[in-house]
Parts: C-alpha cells; sequence; structure tokens
C-alpha cells in the first residue's frame, strides 16, 4: 500500500481525464474510507508549505532530483533520522548508572526481533570492554579433563542459531497498581528477542566428561558483579547455550561480549553475561544472586528458591500507554506473547476489561520460548474501552489474572509478575495504563 501521507491529499493541477493514477487513488480513498480514515496519517501539506517545497503528487519531491548520500556513510547503518525517539530509556531510576537497567521501547516496534541497539540491557557492575583475544572459559569441577577455552576454540565448536525472548524476572511492576502515564517499555521493557548463534552447551560438556556425581552447574561472569548463578546439568543437556552472537552479529558489549550464557526461558539473571567459569558440583552453589535475591517471598514468610522458568505472558503494545486514537474506526490490535516453558497456542483480547473475549489470530511462526505476535482487527465506537490480552502455552497453562496471582503468591515479591494488564482507552482516544 502507497504511503497514505501523500495518497489522502488533494492532486492539484493537470486535467480532469481519469488517469490509472487517479482511479488508483479513487479506490485507495474509499478503501481508506471504510477502515475510518481517522486511522490513516494526516496530510503533511502545512509541513510542506512551511518548507515551501512541492513533494506531493504530482509534484516531484527533491530526494528524487538529487543525489542520495553515498553507500558507506556511516559504514554501519543506522535507523533513518526521523526514528530518532525509538531509544531505550534508563529503567525507573531515570539515570544510566553502572548499577543499572534500560528497558526496550516494545510499542515502537515490529515483528519478533529486537535490534542489538534496542536489547533491554541489565548489568550490577556496569559493562566490561573484554578483549576477546585475552577472555577465556575455564569449565571445572566434578569433571573428567578440566579444560581451559580460548575464544577461538570456541568458534571452532558446531554452532546453532535459535530465537529466544529473553525476560528480566523483575519485569513488570504489576504487583502494585502502576502509574496511568507509563508505555509498554516501562511496564514490559525488561524483555527483548534476539537470534542467539552459539554452542549447545551439550558438546562443550562432552568435551570435558562429566562427572555422574555431577547434578548442577555454576555459571560465573567476567564483570565487576562477578555475577554467579547455578542451574541443574538437565538445563545444560537440554537447550542451554554458550551464545557468541546474537542477530548475525557478535554479540553487543551490553549483552555479554565475547560470550555469555543463554538459558531459554529461564529468569534473564540466569545467563551470565561475559561468562568466564563453569564449575560442576553435585549440589547448588548457592551464591547471593540465588539466596538473598532472585528468590520470591511468599505471604506467609517463606521463600520461593530456584524459580527459572518464565510462565506465559503477553502484553498489547498497540493501542498502549501513551499511545492516542485519532477518533472511531478501524485499528488493528497488536500484542506480544511469551512462554518459558514451550509454544504459545492461544492468544485472546479482550476490548471490554475482561467481560468478553475474542481469539486473536497468532502470527507465524509460532516457536517455543520465543515472542509471538498476535492480532485482532477492531472497529473503536469512540467510547472508554479497556483492552487487555491472556494467552495461553503449549503446557496448557493460561497467563493469570492480577487477583489469581495475588492469592497465590501474596504481595512480597517483586518478580515473576505475569499477570493480565490493562490499558484504558479514554473518550478522547488516549490510551492510559491500568495496571
Ligand atoms: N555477568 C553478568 N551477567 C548478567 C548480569 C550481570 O549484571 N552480570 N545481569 C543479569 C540480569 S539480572 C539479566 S536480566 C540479564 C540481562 O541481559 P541483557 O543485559 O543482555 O538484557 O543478564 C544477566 N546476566
Ligand atoms: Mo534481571
Amino acid at each position: 500500500m502507497a504511503d497514505p501521507k501523500y495518497e489522502t491529499q488533494a492532486v492539484t493541477g493537470g486535467d480532469d481525464t481519469p488517469s490509472p493514477r487517479r482511479s488508483g487513488r479513487r479506490n485507495f480513498v474509499s478503501t481508506a474510507a471504510a477502515l475510518g480514515a481517522a486511522a490513516l496519517a494526516l496530510p503533511s501539506r502545512a509541513k510542506a508549505d512551511a518548507l515551501n517545497v512541492a513533494v506531493l503528487p504530482p509534484d516531484i519531491p527533491p530526494w528524487t532530483t538529487q543525489q542520495g548520500t553515498p553507500i558507506l556513510t556511516p559504514p554501519y547503518g543506522v535507523p533513518s533520522a526521523f526514528e530518532k525517539k525509538v531509544v531505550r530509556h534508563p529503567h525507573s531510576r531515570g539515570v544510566f548508572r553502572s548499577e543499572a537497567s534500560s528497558v526496550t521501547p516494545l510499542q515502537d516496534l515490529h515483528g519478533v526481533i529486537t535490534p542489538a541497539g534496542l536489547h533491554f540491557e541489565r548489568y550490577h557492575a556496569g559493562v566490561p570492554q573484554i578483549d576477546p583475544t585475552l577472555h577465556r572459559l575455564i569449565v571445572h569441577g566434578q569433571v573428567e579433563r578440566p579444560l581451559v577455552f580460548t575464544m577461538q576454540d570456541l568458534l571452532r565448536f558446531p554452532s546453532v542459531s535459535r530465537t529466544y525472548f529473553l525476560e528480566c524476572s523483575g519485569n513488570t511492576p504489576g504487583w502494585t497498581k502502576g502509574n496511568p502515564n507509563a508505555t509498554v517499555a516501562d511496564t514490559h521493557g525488561l524483555l527483548s528477542c534476539s537470534e542467539w548463534t552459539g554452542i549447545p552447551l551439550a558438546a562443550l560438556l562432552t568435551e570435558v566428561g562429566v562427572l555422574s556425581s555431577a547434578h548442577w552447574v555454576l555459571a560465573e561472569g567476567a564483570d565487576a558483579a562477578a555475577m554467579t548463578r547455578s542451574f541443574p546439568i538437565e538445563k545444560a543437556f537440554d537447550d542451554a547455550l554458550l551464545a557468541y552472537a546474537q542477530n548475525g552479529e557478535m554479540l553487543r558489549p551490553e549483552q555479554g561480549y565475547p560470550l555469555r550464557l543463554f538459558l531459554p526461558g529461564f529468569e534473564g539473571n540466569m545467563s551470565v553475561k561475559w561468562l568466564r567459569r563453569l564449575k560442576l558440583g553435585d549440589e547448588p552453589f548457592e551464591s547471593r544472586e540465588e539466596t538473598s535475591k532472585y528468590t520470591d517471598l511468599m505471604q506467609d514468610g517463606r521463600a520461593r528458591q530456584f524459580t527459572f522458568v518464565m510462565e506465559a505472558k503477553s502484553v498489547i503494545t498497540s493501542p498502549s500507554g501513551g499511545q492516542h486514537l485519532d477518533g472511531p474506526g478501524f485499528y488493528e490490535i497488536r500484542g506480544i506473547a511469551w512462554s518459558g516453558r514451550g509454544r504459545i497456542t492461544h492468544a485472546e483480547i479482550s476490548t471490554d476489561g475482561g467481560r468478553s473475549w475474542k481469539n486473536a489470530q497468532l502470527q507465524e511462526p509460532v516457536l517455543a520460548k520465543c515472542l509471538t505476535r498476535f492480532t485482532l482487527p477492531w472497529h473503536w465506537d469512540g467510547k472508554p474501552a479497556v483492552l487487555q490480552s491472556r494467552v495461553r502455552d503449549e503446557t496448557g497453562y493460561w497467563q493469570p489474572t492480577h487477583a489469581e496471582l495475588v492469592a497465590a503468591r501474596g504481595l512480597n515479591s517483586g518478580y515473576h509478575y505475569n499477570g493480565i494488564h490493562s490499558w484504558n482507552v479514554g473518550a478522547d482516544g488516549a490510551v492510559t495504563n491500568d495496571g
């Protein structure tokens, strides 16, 4: 479809003889009317007038009459200058610091892949700048042959590429009522999805030889936080990766360059970045990040520990907090869904705050432990509406309501919130967060 910015303009000049282009335009206008013209971008005649240039059909815009920017400028491509607002923002604290996180602007993205430069970031002691030629991975503990690998060694192993989401277990401050001005980045932005390339951890463990007494693996990062977590050996032989590339290029420094552990579907914290050590043992290692942190305090004062899996969750990204509907008419409701247990099998959308639900269309491909897009055509009648989505995964688990989550886990924990999220649409078209 042509850019509506041009197509909704009145054609100036020329005679009245119908031409293919004009009848094309007429068809387009009738489609536009059917969709509700308000859903389309408004013409920018005023802007063109202000610039004193003729850019709209049938005039020829200046970018058609002059040579464009030469190739290789800059040598590493960047988004259009008109997309400058699509960036990561610091999470909650309002400033970038070494003990910090930044969020992915999910409301401005399309498809399921997060561009590397927009992948959320979470680090406990800043981003180390590691020379890959000086980086080593040591594998020791209950193994037959303790070994130290260089990056060159690791790149020679057979590799795989898999598309997986990564979500921080602290994503979504849903336990308490949210800020009405929050966007999806604010509520769900500690979530991204990439194609990760690396070595199946199983292949590396086969190389060192696992002793039968080994049931747990400790992973340690080379950053100043020396982030350290334990995970069961079953995960190592299931789908754990030693990832060195992301969306076709080597990892970004923020994502763990030159090597990170990647545990698909598990809470983000366990995917240790800047990975320098794996130790095999018969028990979990009880590191700081799996005892005093990343445990979930329950209502009765006891804490859940080793809550690895990120459960099925979804959020509507359009229309969503901070956006504005330009009057009644057609809108496509769009959202993303994911589950750490496997594939998403159902997505439903409510426009009346959960009183009634409609099946949304899952957009292919539907991959396990990966973001899945879902959509639903919607005609907004201009009245206040409450938009919600809920999803089910292949285990039959349904994304819970806030009330169900609170009943099961109380209100002491800040982690693992996957409740149904609501956006309010006001009669004026303003979309606000309802938590
Ligand atoms: N070495 C190391 N690994 C780490 C962290 C860290 O601070 N240091 N942060 C963890 C946390 S809490 C999360 S949510 C993920 C975030 O990964 P990302 O920055 O690539 O999004 O990395 C995890 N791995
Ligand atoms: Mo995290």
